[in-house]
Order: structure tokens, then sequence, then C-alpha cells
């Protein structure tokens, strides 16, 4: 259904030829954003290139101590230097985003004004070309990181793996899938998996890194957001919680609290739509999970009833209108979801 593009031996001469490379992940970076900046950054380096890592926001807590002491700038925080190192490089490789001048912030116009070769390697859908020189992009991977451990392989073999890129591109693989339960889940995946392990992935310390580093607020909003603040409409098969800024800053709220909060709703039995309202300073963020091939395609559903998209089981959107308006106009598109699939069925009975 999407486009797949395959340029792994372009991407592996414009390597070749570069000496100081860029690295940029996407605005509010998970665990494949930061796992395939480490595990690429580290081949890089390991070849002998200059390498600067960046991210267009604050890297969230739980995933600091996963960086196998990769250095990665916030770029919030580093605009300047990153400006003045950007000046010298003579490539740009950006990681788990389909979009330069949308996705990552303030941080795409700087890129795009610099002159020189850029990469992308992706897995979400409807990736913008232009901007690039060469791109691997399958949105049929489950994961950046899987689309990078191919590339490794392929450019310098298995071999070149060393521990700290094999924990790194676990690390995206083990997230993206929410630890191996969604997406694309092959016997291809789980054999890199098993070459990630021989080459030193430390299972044991990501598991630990990214799930048992949290703060004590980030654990009782978690508890405070599925007690008081989930609604389930048993009718639509769907749950939804709501946060508002005021809540957020009761439990200190940090970058990163709330990742991975839509997905629990959908530990209860006949709930296969989630969503997740957060309340920022500028509008409401919203995340939407489903499940399975049959069910609702979210990124369908963002993109036609908000400002939003990604990936058919897990997608993001923007409201700028008010909490409570945001919540009704959901409840009216399942309601309008429901009708038309009842509708299709009809017809195709008769
Ligand atoms: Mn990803």
């Amino acid at each position: 259904m999407t486009d797949k593009y395959a340029d792994g031996d372009k991407i592996a001469s414009l390597i070749a030829a570069s000496n100081d490379i860029l690295l940029a992940g996407h605005t509010n970076p998970d665990g494949d954003s930061i796992g395939s900046l480490v595990a690429m950054g580290s081949m890089l380096e390991d070849m002998g290139k200059r390498v600067i890592c960046v991210v267009p926001n604050e890297i969230p807590r739980s995933l600091r101590k996963a960086k196998g002491g990769m250095k990665i700038y916030d770029f919030t925080a580093a605009d300047r230097y990153i400006k003045e190192r950007l000046s010298t490089c003579d490539l740009v490789v950006c990681l788990d985003f389909n979009d330069i001048s949308t996705r990552i912030g303030a941080l795409g116009p700087v890129l795009e004004a610099h002159a020189c070769p850029k990469i992308l390697i992706d897995h979400h859908l409807s990736p913008v070309v232009e901007n690039f020189d060469a791109i691997i992009s399958d949105p049929s991977a489950s994961s950046t990181c899987y689309l990078v451990y191919k590339l490794i392989t392929d450019i310098a073999g298995t071999e070149s793996i060393t521990p700290r890129i094999a924990s790194a591109l676990y690390m995206g693989m083990m997230t993206d899938t929410g630890k191996f339960s969604f997406g694309a889940l092959t016997p291809e995946l789980f054999r890199a998996v098993a070459v990630l392990v021989e080459r030193g992935a430390d299972i044991r310390a990501v598991d630990m890194a990214v799930f048992n580093s949290q703060s004590e607020g980030r654990v009782r909003l978690t508890g405070y957001a599925l007690h008081k603040k989930m609604v389930v409409l048993h009718g639509h098969g769907a749950a939804y919680i709501t946060l508002s800024l005021n809540e957020l800053n009761r439990f200190r709220h940090q970058s990163g609290d709330t990742d991975g909060l839509v997905n629990m709703p959908m530990q209860i039995e006949g709930v296969d739509i989630s969503a997740l309202f957060i309340e920022t300073a500028e509008c409401i963020k919203i995340s939407f999970r489903s499940r399975g091939d049959n069910g609702l395609d979210v990124n369908t559903f963002a993109r036609k009833y908000f400002i939003g998209g990604g990936h058919r089981n897990a997608a993001g959107a923007k409201s700028f209108d008010t909490m409570n308006n945001t919540v009704v106009r959901f409840i009216e598109a399942l309601q309008a979801e429901a009708e038309a699939k009842k509708s299709i069925a009809n017809t195709s009975e008769s």
C-alpha cells in the first residue's frame, strides 16, 4: 500500500564519501528514535567519522540511561552549538520520522537550510521524499531500529555490531513493538534479536533503564489517570483518558511521563480503541491506539477528524479546541465511523 524506498547502496556510498555527520531524531524522542541514533552514530564513529547526534527537544528520563554513553544534544538547549557544528557537516542522517519540515520543530528549517546530502531511514507512512538524496523507508517494518540493523549488517557485517550498538537496536525493536506484542512480528525480527543477543545486547539493562527508572510522580500519575480519569465507552469498545495541565503539574510531570499510558486501557477485555488527551500550553495532544488489521485504522481516523496521522494501530494528533469539545468530537467521530461500518455491512448483505 505504501511505496518502499531501499537506497541502501546509495546510502553506503554517501557515508563512505563523508567525514562529518549529523544524526537527527524526532520530537519527543522515544526508544526507537534514541536507539537508532545511538546505533547509527556508534557505527559511524567506529568507521572513523566525526559524529554529532541531536533531537529537537528534551530526552525523557527513562531513556537518558539507555543511550549507552552516546552524547545526544537537545536542540532547545544547544541550538547555537548545533548550528555551528552543522556548518562543517557533509552529511545529515534523519532517523525515525517522515518529514523534515514538520516533524522536528525548529530543527527542521535549520537542517533544510544547510546544503549537504541528506539521508532518511524511517518506517512511518507517507515520507516527504523531496528533501532527501537517499531513502530507506518501509512502513511495514516494526521499527526504524530494525531497518538500521539491516543497513548496518549490509554495510559493515554483523561483526561490526558492538554491545553498545546491539543494546541500542534491541531497545528500538522492543519498545516500538510494545515488548514484541504488535507490529510486524516476523521471523526475521526475532532472528535479528538473536543476532543482537549474540553480539552482546544487554536485555536486562535495557529493560531496567526503560521500564524501571521512573519518577515517583510518573507512577502515581499513571495510577491517578487509570483510577480517576479513564472513561470506558463500552458501546464502542473504546476508552479514553484526559489529563489537564493542572493535573500534570500536580504530579510534577516531566517529558515522557505519559508515554505508554495510552496502551493501558487496552488491557481491558473488549476495549480495542484507546485515546489519550493531554493538555499542553499550545494545544491538546492526542494519542490513538487500536488493535489488529480489522480494527479502527487510527492513522486515517487521526487525519480525517483531527490534525495528525501515524500508523494503522498507533497514531497521534493535535486539537486546538478545548478539552471538552475535543472529547465530544472524538466520541462523535467514533459514532460516525461505527455508522459508516454498519451501512457498508448492510450494503454488502443486500
Ligand atoms: Mn519508530
